[in-house]
């Protein structure tokens, strides 16, 4: 029997759609969409433009370099999206939005409304639609990019693999719950010798006990070295404190 699931619906918004083309339909992502875990509409913002010529942006009041997106057309398109969803959750993918973490992909993926994204380009959007039409204003890193489908695409893909039905979840899911906050340990695979470097001896051993204590504490000594931020951030267990003053 095949399963039915009800997906998680997510709208596009952007003068870019083709960039998402190979995105949504590739590896994981495509099986996603394809397994119908996940609806993505890809909505030309360019589309819903009133303007003869087509023209989604104008020059800035006040002055200086650059163009703005012009709101009509973006409060078109965020209308058509929300009432072909029914409802929606509208957020704006902008260097000046809260940076975007594992607890907030866990709330958007958890979200019982339709995700809308909406992607700037040139100088950003016209204030008033962020008044009038912004959920939430979220940034992926302190960087500039030329517009927002690059941090659209990181959303999407941070939010579907979080879907309770994406390949096996359920499984990893209480494994991730122990580890998350902490870097990942190394991973090694076949050969047991590459350029003259050995794979540790105690992943050779069998000993799943052993490995389960040399991978924590190899995610304990990278997160306080690499991190430490987040190592600050991490409740150690009894366990931990003993692996990293090296009694276990
Ligand atoms: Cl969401 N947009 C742009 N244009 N640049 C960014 C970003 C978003 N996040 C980091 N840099």
């Amino acid at each position: 029997m095949d399963v039915v699931y009800i997906p998680m619906k997510i709208a596009v918004l952007t003068i870019f759609p083709e960039i998402f083309d190979g995105f949504i339909s590739t590896s994981l992502m495509g099986k996603a969409v394809q397994d119908g875990l996940l609806d993505i509409q890809l909505v030309d913002i360019r589309n819903y433009t009133a303007d003869k010529h087509f023209k989604v942006d104008d020059v800035p009041y006040g002055g200086g370099a650059g163009m703005v997106m012009t709101p009509q057309p973006v409060e078109a398109a965020i209308k058509a999206a929300t009432e072909a969803s029914g409802g929606g959750y509208v957020i704006h993918l902008t260097p000046q939005g809260e940076l975007l973490t594992q607890k907030t992909l866990r709330e958007f993926a958890t979200m019982d409304k339709p995700l809308i994204l909406l992607n700037g380009r040139y100088e950003g959007i016209d204030e008033r639609i962020r008044e009038l039409y912004v959920h939430r204003e979220i940034s992926i890193g302190d960087y500039v990019l030329n517009g927002g489908e690059v941090a659209s695409m990181v959303l999407m893909e941070g939010v579907c693999r979080l879907l309770p039905n994406f390949m096996g979840n359920n499984e990893s899911i209480s494994d991730e719950s122990h580890t998350a906050g902490l870097l990942e340990y190394p991973h090694y695979t076949r050969p047991a010798e590459f350029n003259g470097l050995k794979v540790p001896e105690i992943l050779l051993s069998g000993h799943h006990e052993n490995i389960r204590k040399w991978r924590r504490k190899m995610s304990l000594l990278r997160t306080r070295e690499r991190r430490p931020d987040l190592f600050e951030q991490f409740s150690l267990t009894d366990e931990d404190r003993k692996l990293l003053k090296g009694l276990e």
